[in-house]
């Protein structure tokens, strides 16, 4: 079954990854609650009925875990970021429809009554399981108290997520060698007996519902995977105080468990939502028919937590009698300068460090929009951001819209009196076409980039006609081609509203337009406008190379900081949507013997020949020469090195090595490098070749 294209005759809510009240907000965050908030005024601009809400998590871990490192009470920990983030999104023309936390009375009392219902359905059972203790902080260790080894890939992970590697949900208990964090001591394990939801019910329900599923591929192709491997039941419970505590059926003894964060963060959408039809009156906007009856529900979120949308959530909806999502868009994750965002390392672009530099929002919208796809990990630079800005919105949208409206105040005081021609009626109806289209691919670019290449047809409309040589002699052709342009300029500014509304409103008003351009629908694109208006100014400017060159240098300086003063931080304000990718792996605990070190036969080699080998994207073929004799070595090498270079390179290489075969070839040692790009040992002075390393 495929769903009907928006817009559509039901009401739609539009929500986002739901911050954690932690921290400050970030590119990284921003845009993901961007991408939304276009995408929900897109919907609206299609004549769609629809909501944007979201609102602060305020439990869990990730929450309380800093509130501790800063000696607060969670609550008014959390309840403090919230309250800058009510004030941050706005600036960045994030408008919620509303904005709630998940620590209210609403969300409370909704989470609790979806879990009862699911109780009361048979889906939640108790199972007595092994729980990280840390012996000398007397305390469990939930989530994000351990770390240790992720079961799945290897990657050092959090408690509950791996979070720098396959980005899996982690079940109490799963990661290996788990270390407190609050002590740095190895974890025991105890005892407890927790609740879990059957989601392993629910695999034939969530077979189907990914087969519906709208938004990005990524959405949908990962968590059959997972559904393919066994679905396992999840654990919902947590030994905390701070959360919401487990609902106790009637007549049963409190619980002192409170729920894990992850059941009652996603509530929020609905108790938000909820909230919203109380403020406006149901018959401004009735939740319940949205998420009871029929509606379409649409949720933006990071790639990270694709499992927590896509297994757990809608499982908890089906099971509790309420819809399941129409889309989930993933969006990718944000790297500066082609390095992983990172909050310990100050590798960021802080909300409010750019608008203290006086950028306007809609600048950074349209860079974050437009640069990738959503799933695309998308990189930021200045260098980037400079080319963007001055190109497509300086250069062509700001300079059509300038030089339109200004020609048409000069010569006609506003817009000329006559229709818009044939060409330029279709051209338009082309690009509202193109946006209705990339709405319903969820694709944002697509919207941006019509908008843009609208703009673009402007600029060489008035090219090719000239309409300044027209005036004299030809006034009547004249008058058709600045009225043409007019329209063309209010159709882009139309088009441009769901990422730039800020700019496309000062369009709006420079035209003389009433009112605001978000109530604009697309065929308002074609509706003249008013007959006379004001001279225009100038909507964008251009951003100067020194302005870049000092901004670069800005954080280059504090990311050098960050480093310098790096100690032990455990990173534990990141946000899952920004992991820091180059985290070094941490010194082994466990010492070697002499001995055993004496028992790798490690020898200088010279590199005599490499080539790739077929069929394998990074493997290489090696010869190399240790003196005795030469070795054929297979290594991971051949995306990160230029193969033709490295003949006549000494090499260090582990001789004893147990031979291995790889794609077939056979590899008989292995070179030793440094890092993820495989940075090649060598020796420093003129050891020869076959000499051993000690
Ligand atoms: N608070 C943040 C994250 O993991 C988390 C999202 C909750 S969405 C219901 O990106
Ligand atoms: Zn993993």
């Amino acid at each position: 079954m495929s769903n009907d294209d928006f817009p559509t005759d039901r009401p739609a809510v539009v929500t986002c990854g739901l911050p954690y009240a932690n921290g400050d907000l970030h590119i990284g965050h921003l845009r993901g609650y961007i991408g939304a908030d276009a995408f929900d005024r897109a919907l609206e601009t299609l004549g769609q009925e629809t909501a944007y809400v979201c609102g602060s998590d305020m439990h869990g871990t990730p929450v309380a875990v800093n509130a501790e490192q800063e000696g607060v009470d969670p609550e008014a920990f959390a309840l403090e970021w919230h309250r800058q983030y009510e004030e941050t999104f706005p600036k960045f023309n994030v408008e919620f429809d509303n904005y709630g936390h998940t620590h209210d009375e609403t969300n409370t009392e909704l989470t609790q009554e979806i879990v009862r219902e699911l109780d009361d359905q048979g889906y939640i059972y108790e199972k007595e399981i092994q729980v990280a203790y840390d012996p000398d902080a007397d305390q469990y260790l939930p989530d994000r108290y351990v770390e240790g080894t992720c079961p799945y890939c290897g990657e050092k992970a959090r408690g509950d997520e791996c979070d720098e590697g396959c980005q899996r949900h982690l079940e109490p208990g799963e990661v290996e060698d788990p270390t407190s964090t609050i002590t740095g001591n190895p974890a025991e394990y105890r005892e407890r007996t927790h609740k879990f939801f059957e989601v392993s019910e629910f695999a034939d329900f969530l077979t189907d519902f990914l087969d519906d599923l709208e938004g990005t591929s990524n959405a949908r192709n990962q968590p059959r995977q997972w559904i393919e491997d066994g679905l396992q039941d999840w654990c919902i419970t947590r030994d905390m105080d701070w959360g919401i505590d487990y609902p106790a059926a009637d007549g049963e003894a409190e619980s002192d468990l409170v729920l894990y964060v992850w059941v009652d963060a996603p509530v929020e959408y609905i108790s938000s939502t909820k909230q919203y039809s109380e403020r406006v009156g149901t018959d401004g906007y009735d939740w319940e028919q949205v998420w009871k009856d029929e509606g379409d529900v649409v949720h933006f979120i990071g790639r990270d937590i694709i499992q927590h949308h896509t297994i757990f959530w809608p499982a908890m909806l089906e099971g509790a009698g309420y819809n399941k999502p129409r889309g989930i868009a993933a969006t990718g994750f944000i790297t500066i300068n082609g390095k992983g965002l990172s909050t310990s390392r100050n590798r960021a672009i802080w909300a409010k460090e750019y608008l203290e530099e006086g950028f306007h929002p809609d600048l950074l919208r349209y860079y974050l929009m437009t640069t990738g796809g959503l799933q695309q990990d998308v990189d930021f630079s200045w260098d980037a951001f400079q080319e963007t800005v001055n190109g497509e919105l300086v250069g062509t949208v700001g300079n059509f819209w300038y030089r339109s409206l200004l020609f048409a105040y000069r010569n006609y005081e506003g817009t000329p009196e006559t229709d818009v021609s044939a060409e330029v009626h279709e051209r338009i109806q082309d690009a509202l076409a193109d946006v209705r289209e990339s709405v319903n691919d969820y694709s944002l670019r697509g919207v941006g980039q019509a908008a843009v290449q609208l703009a673009q047809f402007g600029n060489e409309y008035i090219q090719r006609h000239e309409p300044w040589k027209l005036t004299d002699d030809e006034p009547e052709r004249a008058r058709q081609v600045i009225r043409d342009c007019v329209q063309i300029a209010k159709a882009v500014g139309v088009l441009l509203e769901p990422i730039a509304p800020d700019k496309a409103q000062r369009l709006w008003a420079q035209l003389g337009e009433e009112g605001s351009v978000a109530d604009a629908r697309l065929e308002d694109a074609l509706e003249a406008p008013p007959r006379t208006f004001d001279e225009p100014g100038e909507l964008f400017e251009k951003i100067e190379d020194d302005r870049v060159a000092e901004l670069n240098e800005k954080l280059d300086e504090r990311v050098a900081a960050a480093a310098e003063t790096e100690s032990d931080d455990t990173d534990a304000d990141e946000t899952g949507d920004m992991t820091a990718t180059d985290e070094l792996e941490p010194l082994a605990d466990e010492r070697i013997s002499f001995e055993d070190f004496q028992e790798l036969d490690v020898r200088v080699g010279r590199i005599e020949a490499a080539e790739g080998i077929e069929g394998a994207d990074d493997l290489a073929r090696l010869e190399v020469d240790i003196g005795f004799e030469t070795r054929q070595v297979v290594a991971g090498i051949k995306q990160l090195h230029d193969l033709e270079e490295l003949p006549g390179e000494k090499c260090i290489l582990l001789a004893n090595m147990e031979p291995a075969e790889l794609f077939g070839v056979e590899s008989n040692g292995m070179i030793l490098a440094a890092g993820e790009e495989a940075d090649l040992l060598t020796t420093h002075g003129d050891a020869a070749v076959g000499e051993k390393v000690q």
